[in-house]
């Protein structure tokens, strides 16, 4: 495992070295209006002490990104990821996001089509700005956050005494990206961000779903915390719920501390109960990670490592990330 490691540094080191600078990009020429290509390469290295093999090398994301405007009301977005196919083998399409994004009035935004609905403060930060390899429990286990789904939702921005103030609400089929709807129901979202200064962020948001022909009931809250000040920030989330009636609560802590040129120090404590009405089916994940921007957040690598935790039997179930990735 470690040759592995001391292999994918001497291979990122070269990397690096080999970089050369880019010519700002320009516009692409668009068939109407304008466009533009943005991208995400993520490669990573896995040590999964409970997966078989243990070590492994995987592509995590291959996002293309197309968007553009037809005029100051009407814009869009195209994104697919091919590596999603080889990543989900339940996936057949390699389409993420179909957007569609009005403007009707000033401060007033609509949008239609497929795309990842507001719930949660992580689950809504780009992939290529994560300040861990992967996102926490609250989206990589519950799937809570992060998830695309096809609907609307409509977002205002307020701005009152100096206060930021986005309320956001929506309607979705309820079945997750690329799916028919399966029940008569729609799902309802919505997210309220309050941002008192640039240092602070603030957010509720609620969910209300019924998912497929049985109408499993998804019902859960979630409270975000964002606080960001020159090299520190800190920022947390509580979300508690039901799946399928089972009460579950979930919460994480996650701080970053820069130092020296494009060092980065990141620590997580993230706590999941399965189960909250019965005992020993919570668990915890402990990260700490070290990320190095070659080039901000458009060439950097993180190294994680997970502590796992047990409520009831312990298992021997540590993890090593690595990820080292490009946007443009
Ligand atoms: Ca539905
Ligand atoms: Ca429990």
């Amino acid at each position: 495992m470690f040759t592995t490691i001391k292999i994918i540094f001497i291979l990122a080191t070269a990397m690096t070295l080999g970089i050369t600078s880019l010519n700002a990009g320009e516009n692409v020429k668009s068939g109407f209006g304008t466009m533009s290509i943005k991208g995400l390469v993520q490669f990573w290295y896995e040590h999964d002490n409970v997966r078989s093999p243990k070590d492994f090398f995987r592509i995590r994301r291959t996002e293309i990104r197309l968007s553009g405007t037809i005029n100051p009301i009407v814009a869009w977005t195209v994104m697919i990821d091919p590596a999603t196919i080889r990543e989900d083998n339940l996936r057949n399409s390699l389409l993420q996001d179909a957007q569609i994004i009005l403007t009707p009035f000033e401060n007033w935004t609509i949008s239609a089509g497929q795309f990842i609905f507001p719930f949660g403060l992580e689950g809504l930060m780009s992939s290529a700005r994560l300040d861990f390899a992967e996102r926490s429990m609250l989206t990589t286990k519950l799937n809570w956050a992060n998830f695309r789904d096809i609907g609307f939702t409509i977002r205002h921005n307020i701005k009152l005494a100096g206060i930021e103030i986005q309320p956001t609400i929506g309607l979705l089929n309820g079945e997750r990206l690329n799916r028919w709807d399966l029940n008569e129901s729609m799902d309802f979202i919505g997210r309220l961000v309050v941002s008192p200064t640039e240092h602070l962020h603030f957010a509720v948001a609620h969910y209300n779903g019924w998912a497929g022909a049985n109408e499993t009931r998804s019902l859960w809250s979630g409270v975000e915390l964002m606080f960001t000040q020159d090299k520190f920030t800190v920022y947390g989330e509580f979300a508690a719920g039901k799946n399928a009636g089972i009460n579950i609560n979930n919460f994480y802590l996650s701080g970053t501390y820069n130092f020296f040129k494009n060092l980065q120090l990141a620590l997580r404590y993230d706590y999941l109960d399965h189960n909250s009405d019965t005992p020993l089916n919570a668990v915890t994940e402990k990260t700490i990670g070290l990320n190095y921007f070659i080039e901000g957040h458009n060439s950097k690598l993180q190294l994680n490592y997970i502590f796992r935790g047990e409520e009831g039997t312990s298992i021997n179930n540590d993890g090593i990330r690595f990820n080292l990735q490009t946007a443009f």
